[in-house]
């Protein structure tokens, strides 16, 4: 049996010219030698040359010729006519149950320093609510609220896939129905030399590395949640990260913009707070919506003004994205195709004698694949503009800007906003609101009974 596999995995490495990798498995015993077939096997060999092939050619990153500030939609209140519309396109769709949620937690979180997946990490200013949490129980209030389960698939590493299931599994799925949460593991990509040779990190094992959030799709397909999505009618994804506790998942406005406005996909974005802010900004590049990373803006572009005063690329993608099912069926079919994008990385490699060699100099290239790649592959696209003190506080860093504790002070500032507008007496400490309680101020008016008075406000 094994024979068989190696033989097989032969021919396909022999045709993509990567046999290299099998050039030390007479040396291997059984669970090494299975350990490196089963590698090989799920990777989609036959692809690789191609991906390979366009990060190690000379680099094709043209400059864009023409870039134009996309045009910016407001969420405001009922009061305005589009936004009532659009909200009642977006609740028709949730009620319908025609929407799923997808969240990207495949990260390894090294810059937060924690041994664990980063959705554990507590947040709750209060209550110590995970991040997983606070997006589970908003994906179970926008459920309850219309009266149909919405369906969250969270997309896992295979470093991380375990532990995310057993934290669902330990918070009794933190009272989602279990058959509404589904995971999916990412793929991985091999790390490749200057000439396009995939390395091994040891005689046994490939040099590894997960594709990137844009191997969401490909996850999508190989797992059957793709499948899923179909038979269960939905039409739109809701994409958002693990790293941003105030993402407002379903927010049905948002939904009805993208869905009146026949959007393929699309985007939060929250202003910029300085020209030199390390966030993509989106911009209309050749007349498609794009994700500029802040390092191939132009300085010139990054500080330019509007008649107004405000920076003119201002529009900070904070990683929150609606897709049309059709359009990923598209991206699954290879109609659309996403580009790959190279890293170069220090990576341990077994060289050609069977020594293990610790670079010190970036020796390999890493792939990764970013779901913002296939904005400009939409033929229409929306890019919704909205506040960062009511959307978005994302934990990256174990200390200083955008870490634990700025994200914890900002669940608790949104939550003392809303005691506010209910005339209630501020705690000297922090406060809090919990999603099953309610998922905006309008909610929190309307569900504040006499004994609520804070500084936690909480429902099961
Ligand atoms: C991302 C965006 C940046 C901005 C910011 C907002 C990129 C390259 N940049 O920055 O433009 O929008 O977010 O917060 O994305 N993930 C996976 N699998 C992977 C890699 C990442 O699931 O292989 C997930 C990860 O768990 C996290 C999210 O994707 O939820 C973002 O990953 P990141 O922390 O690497 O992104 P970051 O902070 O560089």
């Amino acid at each position: 049996m094994t024979d068989a596999r190696r033989a097989a995995l032969t021919e396909r490495l022999r045709a993509i010219g990567q046999q290299h990798v099998l050039n030390w498995a007479d040396e291997l015993d059984a669970a090494g030698l299975e350990r490196l077939l089963s590698q090989l096997e799920r990777l989609e060999l036959e692809r690789l040359p191609r991906l390979i092939e366009s990060v190690t050619s000379t680099d094709t990153h043209a400059a864009p010729t023409s870039v134009e500030p996309p045009a910016l939609i407001e969420c405001s209140s009922d009061d305005d006519p589009r936004t009532r519309e659009a909200r009642q396109a977006g609740e028709e769709l949730l009620s319908r149950g025609a929407v799923a949620t997808f969240l990207v937690a495949g990260g390894q979180g090294t810059r937060l320093g924690y041994d664990g997946p980063k959705g554990r990490f507590p947040v709750g200013p209060l209550t110590n609510r995970s991040l997983f949490a606070y997006h589970a129980h908003r994906v179970l209030a926008t459920s309850r609220r219309y009266g149909t389960p919405a369906p969250l698939y969270v997309m896992t590493s295979e470093a991380n896939h375990e532990s995310t299931v057993a934290a669902f599994d330990e918070a009794q799925h933190f009272g989602l129905e279990p058959s509404q949460v589904h995971f999916l593991i990412q793929g991985m990509l091999p790390a490749v030399d200057r000439e396009g040779r995939m390395l091994l990190a040891a005689k046994d094992s490939l040099a590894l590395s997960p594709d990137g959030h844009g191997g969401c799709f490909e996850a999508m397909r190989r797992s059957g949640a793709f499948d899923d999505m179909r038979a269960r009618g939905v039409e739109h994804v809701f994409y958002f990260q693990v790293d941003n506790p105030l993402a407002q998942v379903l927010d049905p406005c948002f939904l009805g913009h993208h869905a009146l406005g026949g959007a393929d996909m699309s985007t939060k974005v929250v202003s910029k707070t300085e020209p030199g802010e390390k966030v993509g900004v989106l911009g209309v590049v050749d007349g498609r919506t794009a994700v500029i990373e802040y390092s191939d803006l132009p300085a010139d572009l990054a500080e330019a003004r509007d008649d107004q005063g405000r920076l003119r690329f201002r529009a900070g993608n904070i990683a929150i994205h609606l897709l049309r099912l059709d359009f990923i069926a598209r991206l699954l079919e290879g109609e659309l195709r996403l580009p790959v994008h190279r890293a170069n990385k220090k990576v341990p490699y077994v060289d050609s004698s069977g020594r293990r060699v610790e670079p010190t100099e970036p020796n390999a290239i890493k792939l990764e694949m970013f779901v913002f790649d296939a904005l400009p592959l939409a033929e229409r696209s929306i890019t919704q503009e909205v506040r960062r003190e009511d959307e978005f506080a994302p934990v990256k860093n174990a200390e200083g800007v955008d870490s634990p504790a700025t994200a914890s002070e900002a669940l608790s500032d949104q939550a003392k906003r809303w005691m506010t507008a209910a005339g209630l007496a501020l705690p000297r400490g922090p406060a809090e609101v919990g999603p099953l309680f309610a998922l905006d101020q309008d909610e929190f008016l309307r569900n504040l009974t006499k004994s609520d008075f804070g500084p936690v406000f909480d429902r099961a």
